[in-house]
């Protein structure tokens, strides 16, 4: 009886401290470089994604959630951290050889659903690093410091990008189908090995590529780096997202009695597009629009599973992208041609690496049947908010230090606040910009995008910087600086506040902030 009283009550605590004591699954399912205006919910043309259409239509969809940065590895780094990707110098787009980044003495969110009691799985893309920085890394054997060590229960993944070797899956701690033989060495510096790259063998490409992604040639494609070895276990691109796939089917399906937090980071829609066959003339959109079906058939396989299971209801679905559209990033595939009227950011300006809305503005959705009404949101809400949220749905507090720039924007997420945060930061490469309510600064520097071959795009912000006012300029077009000196005043003395010096002063992004290093 006591017992039972004092349970009642540790229960209206919580409830009255405005915390929830449900254990809901909690599945983020993250895309990559799917821009803001790519799924039909969002406006896309020339692409349907009558799936995700129908998770948006249970859900909220955001017309303001942001991925913390412009591109892979800092957006990343904060949707698991809860921490702005600009207080870690290394979160920079990664090579494939690089050393784990996250800190696994710290929590991340993984660790905090692990000590939930949630059974904890990554399947898909990593692109955090891996290992440690004293040499001692071997892809041979246990790999470690890696999701595992982070609080990742299960973890199925490629260690950067499709683009980047190795070309190899790692499953826990150990390359898939590695053949002992055969050992794998990788290099980004000097060339490891002999085997055929872009440069020597071009004849044997199935698509050509720039000289950056001109490294050794896997499965027809030349990548960024090269590698020897490892044969037996190189994957093949056109069947990445069903192994992804089939992997998170069976992780949801062995996890029927716990409940589980999934990050599922699929590969779609980032380079090299090779979607499965079945999908290929799937879009007017060349490649880029097949992976986009694919991703949305890959989502609707996702929440089957949950149906069948019995789940789905009892699953809060987040669905996002880590950062804006490219249509050329190395490889001649036709998008830029094939895009006909689609608009990839829609209404945004720029897209991937930049710091115009087009680089974090993303789709971004939350689903939980049963529990939020449907409809949509204009509340301002960003990634790095996503940990500490869902610790206050879990209603078990979160450690010390855990989550330094995330807020708690659970009554958002649940459809219940309109407004969310008062501001947040923006990242593209190494520079910052600040948007609070319907306004934008970008402080002096450069705004840098990407063009075609060897194109990329700068724009000089002189001072005082840009001031847009979002609500009626969508498309940032009309700098409003000259007419709101005091507000460019306020939002340029945040960004100081928030972010380092050095990611506010005018420089030119150079070959570590593009991924050349
Ligand atoms: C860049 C690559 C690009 C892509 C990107 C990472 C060049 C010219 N560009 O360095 O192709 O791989 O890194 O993308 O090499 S991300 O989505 O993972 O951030
Ligand atoms: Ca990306």
């Amino acid at each position: 009886m006591l017992k039972k009283l004092s349970l009642f009550l540790s229960l209206t605590c919580l409830a009255s401290m405005g915390m929830a004591t449900e254990k809901p699954n909690v599945l983020i399912i993250y895309a990559d470089d799917i821009g803001y205006g790519d799924l039909s919910c969002y406006g896309a043309s020339g692409v349907e994604t009558p799936f995700i259409d129908r998770l948006a239509n249970s859900g909220i969809r955001f017309s303001s959630g942001y991925a913390s940065a412009a591109t892979c590895t800092p957006s990343r780094y904060s949707l698991l951290t809860g921490e702005y990707a600009f207080r870690n110098k290394s979160a920079k787009i990664l090579p494939g050889n690089a050393p784990l980044i996250i800190d696994p003495n710290k929590a991340n969110i993984a660790s905090y659903m692990k000590s939930a009691g949630y059974n904890t799985a990554l399947v898909g893309k990593w692109h955090l690093g891996l290992g440690l920085a004293d040499g001692s890394f071997d892809w041979n054997s246990n790999i470690k410091p890696a999701p595992r060590e982070l609080g990742f229960d299960y973890s199925f993944y490629m260690a950067a990008t499709g683009d980047r070797v190795p070309s190899v899956y790692i499953e826990n701690s150990e390359v898939v189908d590695l053949d002992p033989n055969d050992p794998i060495k990788v290099s980004y510096a000097k060339p490891v090995g002999s085997e055929p790259t872009g440069i020597s063998h071009p004849h044997l490409l199935t698509v050509q590529a720039d000289k950056q992604h001109a490294g050794t040639i896997v499965n027809g494609i030349s990548r960024i780096g090269t590698m020897t070895g490892g044969h037996a276990a190189r994957f093949k691109d056109e069947d990445m997202s069903d192994t992804y796939l089939n992997k998170a089917i069976e992780f949801i399906e062995s996890s029927k009695d716990q409940s589980f937090f999934m990050y599922f980071a699929a590969h779609d829609n980032h380079v090299p597009r090779r979607p499965h066959p079945r999908f290929q003339g799937s879009s007017s959109l060349g490649p880029r629009g097949d992976a986009i079906v694919q991703f949305d058939w890959t989502v609707g396989k996702l929440i089957k599973t949950l149906q069948k299971n019995g789940i789905y209801k009892n699953t809060l679905i987040i669905l996002s992208s880590d950062n804006g559209p490219v249509l050329f990033d190395g490889y001649w595939e036709g998008s830029r041609v094939k895009n006909g009227t689609h608009k990839a950011a829609g209404p945004f300006r720029g897209g991937k690496y930049s710091l115009w809305e087009g680089g974090t503005r993303m789709p971004f959705i939350v689903s939980w049947p049963g529990k939020i009404e449907p409809g949509t949101s204009s509340a301002l809400v960003s990634q790095v908010d996503i940990f500490a949220s869902i610790a206050a749905l879990i209603g078990q507090e979160l450690p010390k230090d855990a989550s330094p720039d995330g807020k708690n924007m659970l009554d958002a997420f649940m459809g219940k606040d309109h407004s969310g945060r008062d501001y947040l930061v923006e990242e593209a490469l190494s520079q910052v910009a600040l948007r609070m309510g319907d306004w934008k600064f970008i402080p002096p520097g450069t705004v840098t995008e990407r063009g075609g071959l060897d194109e990329w795009i700068k724009t000089a912000v002189h001072p005082p910087g840009l001031l847009f006012n979002l609500a009626d300029d969508p498309g940032e077009t009309t700098d409003l600086s000259k007419q709101h000196p005091k507000k460019v005043k306020a939002m340029l003395a945040i960004l100081k506040k928030e972010a380092p010096s050095k990611f506010l002063q005018n420089k030119t992004p150079g070959k570590a902030q593009l991924g050349f290093e």
